[in-house]
C-alpha cells in the first residue's frame, strides 16, 4: 500500500516535471551525433597514389613502388592543421584506385609492396600518432569502389571491403568518423559491385562505436550535395534517410535537406582548398583566395553545416607552403571576425516556457551550449532583445539552437535599434546547430533577434555578434575571344586594380589596370585590388592564359554545320556554353579550324558552369588534321574523373605534341549516360 502509493507520488512528480521542461520535437541526433556537432572545421586529405600519376581517379594499374613520398611527415600535416584551428584530419586510406596505405592483407595493392620504406611504411600509423600528439581527431575516408581488386564485382569482395575496415578500425586507435564514398563505377573485371552497405555500417558500429558514418545518405551525416562548399541557406538537418541512398540521383535535395524528415542527418560540406582533390603541381598557383575561403566559411559553418576542408599533399609528402600561407591568412581573419561583443550582455524575452527561469533569455549569453532559452510552450514567434550597453558596431550574427530536441526554426530576422526604433537589418531561414548571418555593418546598442516562424516552440542555445573586418573582393582576371584582357572587382566602390604580367605579385607601384589591353599568345597575369588611398589590399588574383581563339572558328558540331550558339564554346566566356543533341550515333564530334597550324600540345575542356549536369563530357578522343578531311588516329583517349561532382577546367595534355591546323573533340559519353545533349562551356588548345 504505501509502496504504491509513493509510486503514485513519484508519477505525478515526474508528469509535473515533464511539463516544466520542453518536449522533443521531431527526429532528434544521436549521442554520436551530437559529439560530431560540437565541431567546426576540420581537414581532410587526399594523399595517395593519384598524387604520383597526376591523376584524380586512379586506374588502379599503377605499380605499388610509383607510391614514393620522398619526405613525408605527418606531423607537419598535423601541426599545420593546428595552427589552422582545425579539429581532426580525415585521410584517403584507400580510393577508387584500391591502392591502401597500410600494409592491408587483403590485397596487393599497398604501401607493403612499394619501395618506400622498404614496404615496412604505414601512412596510418604515422598519421594516427600524429594527430594524437597533436590533440586533434583521426578520421578515415575508404572507397568501396576498387579498381584494382580481383574480386571486386562479386559478392565476395564485401568480405574483403569488411575486412579491410576491420584493419583501419582496430589498429589506430579512436576514430571520429568514417567517410564512405557512394562512387561505383566498374572493377578490373568491369564489372560493378552491389555494396553491402548495412555490412558496412554493422563492421562499423562493432569497431567503432563512437564513429560518425558519413555518405550521401548518412546514416549518421550527409553529403551537401555539391564539391563547391556551399550548404543551403535554409539547410534542414532532417531527411527523409530511407529514400535516400549513395549516388542518390536527386541529389541537389541534400544542399537542403528535408522539412520534416523521418531521421536527423546532418550536413558536412565537403571541398578543396585548390581546384582538385589530389596535388598536381599545375595548381600551385590555383590555391583559393582568401576572400572565397572566407566565404566558403560563412556558407558552410554558418549554414548548419560542419565544414571538411581539402589539402592536397604533395609528392614530398607534405602540405604545400601556398596552401599553408592561405590557411594562415583565414585562420588570422576568422580568429579577427569571432570576437564576440555580446558575452555578458543583457537580454529579455517576451516568452519563457513556464516562466522558468531554467530557460530564461540569458542563457543564450552564458557561453554555456547546454543551457538554452525556451520560448513558451506552444508560442512559434517570440523575440529576444539584447541590450549591448554601448553603441556597437557589427556586422556578423551567430545563432544555435539547443538542437538536441530536434530543429524547429523556419524564419528570423534581425533589427538594430536606430532612431528610436528597431529597423531590420538581416534575415534568414532555418537555424540548425549553427547559423552566422552577414549584413552591412551597422553601429547600435541593442539588438532584437525575432523567431518570426518555428515548427515547435523555438529553443536558442548561443548567440554572438561580431565585428569582422570586410575583405576586398579579389579582382576577375578574363580574357575576350580577341584576345583583350579584362579586370574587375566586383561590389567594391572605387578600387584601383595594379596587374603585372611576368609572373611577379602586384603591388601599390605595379601599373594600374585603366582599360582593356591584349594578350593574344597568353602568358600569366596578376591582379589585386586597393582601396583606402592604397592602403587596403585584396589577395592578388592569378589568371594562365594560353594562345587565344581569336583566329579559331567551329566548323561542325555533330557532322552539321554548327548552329550560332557554338561560337559560345569559343567565346572566352565561362558562363555561357553550347549545347546541343547527342549525334544519332557516338560520338558526338566537334571540329575546330585553328585559323593556323599549331603545335598543340593539349586541349582544355570547361563544363558548363550554371550547376546542371545535363551533357558534361566523360569519355572522350582527341584527332587532328592539317586539311580538316584526313584525320589523324586519336592523339589522345580518356575520361574526365570526378567531372560531374567537381565541374572545373579539364585538361589534357597529349603524350607528345602534335602539329596541327584542325582539331576534332569526340564526346565518347556523357556523366549521365541517358542524357540527349552534350555541351561544352570552353575549348583551349595548350600550345606549349
Ligand atoms: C568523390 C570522389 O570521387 C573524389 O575523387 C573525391 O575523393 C571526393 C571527395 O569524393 O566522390
Amino acid at each position: 500500500m504505501r509502496f504504491s502509493l509513493l509510486f503514485l507520488a513519484f508519477l505525478g512528480l515526474s508528469s509535473t516535471l515533464q511539463a516544466q521542461s520542453p518536449a522533443p520535437f521531431g527526429a532528434v541526433p544521436s549521442a554520436r551525433q551530437l559529439q560530431w556537432h560540437k565541431l567546426k572545421y576540420y581537414a581532410f586529405v587526399h594523399f595517395n597514389m593519384n598524387t604520383f600519376t597526376n591523376e584524380e581517379w586512379g586506374h588502379g594499374t599503377e605499380t605499388p613502388d610509383m607510391f614514393n613520398p620522398t619526405q613525408l611527415d605527418c606531423r607537419q600535416w598535423a601541426r599545420v592543421a593546428k595552427a589552422a584551428g582545425m579539429e581532426g584530419i580525415i585521410i584517403t586510406a584507400k580510393h577508387h584506385d584500391g591502392f591502401c596505405l597500410w600494409p592491408s592483407k587483403y590485397t596487393e595493392h599497398s604501401v607493403k609492396n612499394s619501395k618506400w620504406h622498404n614496404g615496412k611504411g604505414d601512412v596510418l600509423k604515422d598519421l594516427s600518432a600524429a594527430c594524437k600528439e597533436y590533440g586533434l581527431k583521426f578520421g578515415v575516408y575508404l572507397s568501396p569502389w576498387d579498381r584494382n581488386h580481383p574480386a571486386y564485382g562479386t559478392p565476395e569482395y564485401n568480405d574483403v571491403f569488411k575486412n579491410t575496415l576491420k584493419e583501419v578500425l582496430t589498429q589506430y586507435g579512436d576514430v571520429y568518423e568514417v567517410w564512405f564514398d557512394g562512387a561505383n563505377g566498374e572493377g578490373p573485371n568491369g564489372k560493378k559491385q552491389v555494396y553491402d552497405w548495412p555490412g558496412f555500417v554493422a563492421t562499423v558500429r562493432q569497431y567503432q562505436p563512437n564513429a560518425v558514418i558519413f555518405s550521401d545518405a548518412g546514416p549518421d551525416i550527409r553529403w551537401v550535395g555539391n564539391e563547391d562548399g556551399y550548404a543551403g541557406e535554409t539547410n534542414w538537418s532532417t531527411l527523409n534517410r530511407d529514400k535516400v541512398y549513395p549516388a542518390y540521383p536527386n541529389y541537389w535535395e541534400l544542399t537542403l535537406g528535408h522539412e520534416d524528415g523521418t531521421h536527423w542527418v546532418p550536413t558536412e560540406v565537403n571541398c578543396s582548398i585548390r581546384p582538385g582533390w589530389y596535388y598536381h603541381a599545375s595548381e600551385d598557383n590555383k590555391v583559393k583566395s582568401l576572400e572565397h575561403l572566407v566565404d566558403i566559411y560563412y556558407s558552410s559553418l554558418g549554414r548548419n553545416g560542419n565544414w571538411l576542408l581539402n589539402l592536397p599533399v604533395d609528392r614530398r609528402g607534405l602540405v604545400h607552403e601556398n596552401d599553408e600561407k592561405r590557411l594562415m591568412e583565414l585562420k588570422a581573419y576568422t580568429d579577427k571576425a569571432s570576437h564576440n561583443l555580446a558575452g555578458g550582455k543583457t537580454v529579455t524575452s517576451n516568452s519563457v516556457f513556464s516562466k522558468a527561469s531554467t530557460y530564461a533569455a540569458s542563457n543564450v549569453l552564458d557561453g554555456n551550449r547546454d543551457t538554452y532559452w525556451a520560448a513558451a510552450k506552444e508560442a512559434k514567434q517570440a523575440t529576444l532583445d539584447i541590450d549591448l550597453g554601448k553603441s556597437t558596431t557589427l556586422n556578423r550574427l551567430l545563432i544555435e539552437e539547443y538542437i538536441a530536441l530536434g530543429q524547429r526554426v523556419k524564419k528570423f530576422s534581425v533589427s538594430a535599434w536606430q532612431n528610436g526604433q528597431y529597423q531590420a537589418i538581416a534575415t534568414g531561414t532555418t537555424i540548425g546547430n549553427r547559423r552566422i548571418l552577414r549584413f552591412p555593418t551597422v553601429t547600435t546598442s541593442k539588438l532584437r533577434i525575432s523567431i518570426d516562424e518555428a515548427k515547435a516552440s523555438p529553443l536558442i542555445g548561443n548567440i554572438e555578434v561580431y565585428n569582422a573586418p570586410e575583405l576586398i573582393v579579389t579582382p576577375v582576371i578574363k580574357r575576350s575571344k580577341e584576345g583583350l584582357v579584362t579586370i574587375a572587382c566586383p561590389r567594391t566602390t572605387d578600387p584601383v586594380i595594379t596587374y603585372t604580367t611576368d609572373g611577379t605579385e602586384p603591388t601599390a607601384k605595379s601599373p594600374r589596370f585603366s582599360q582593356p589591353f591584349a594578350l593574344p599568345s597568353g602568358g600569366t597575369v596578376k591582379a589585386r585590388a586597393f582601396v583606402d588611398n592604397m592602403k587596403r589590399a585584396s589577395s592578388p588574383a592569378t589568371a594562365d592564359f594560353d594562345i587565344s581563339s581569336a583566329k579559331w572558328t567551329v566548323v561542325s558540331t555533330g557532322g552539321q554545320s554548327p548552329g550560332k550558339n557554338a561560337d559560345r564554346l569559343l567565346d572566352g566566356n565561362s558562363d555561357t556554353f553550347w549545347q546541343q543533341r547527342k549525334s544519332t550515333e557516338a560520338p558526338t564530334s566537334v571540329v575546330v579550324d585553328l585559323g593556323e597550324t599549331l603545335p598543340v600540345h593539349g586541349l582544355t575542356y570547361l563544363p558548363r558552369q550554371d550547376g546542371k549536369k545535363e551533357g558534361i563530357v566523360y569519355r572522350y578522343a582527341v584527332s587532328v588534321s592539317q586539311d580538316g578531311k584526313n584525320w589523324s588516329a586519336p592523339v589522345s583517349q580518356g575520361a574526365f574523373s570526378n567531372i560531374n561532382n567537381n565541374p572545373v577546367n579539364q585538361t589534357i595534355r597529349f603524350d607528345k605534341p602534335a602539329s596541327a591546323r584542325y582539331l576534332k573533340f569526340d564526346i565518347l559519353e556523357t556523366t549521365v549516360a541517358t542524357d540527349a545533349t552534350v555541351s561544352i562551356a570552353e575549348l583551349g588548345v595548350l600550345t606549349r
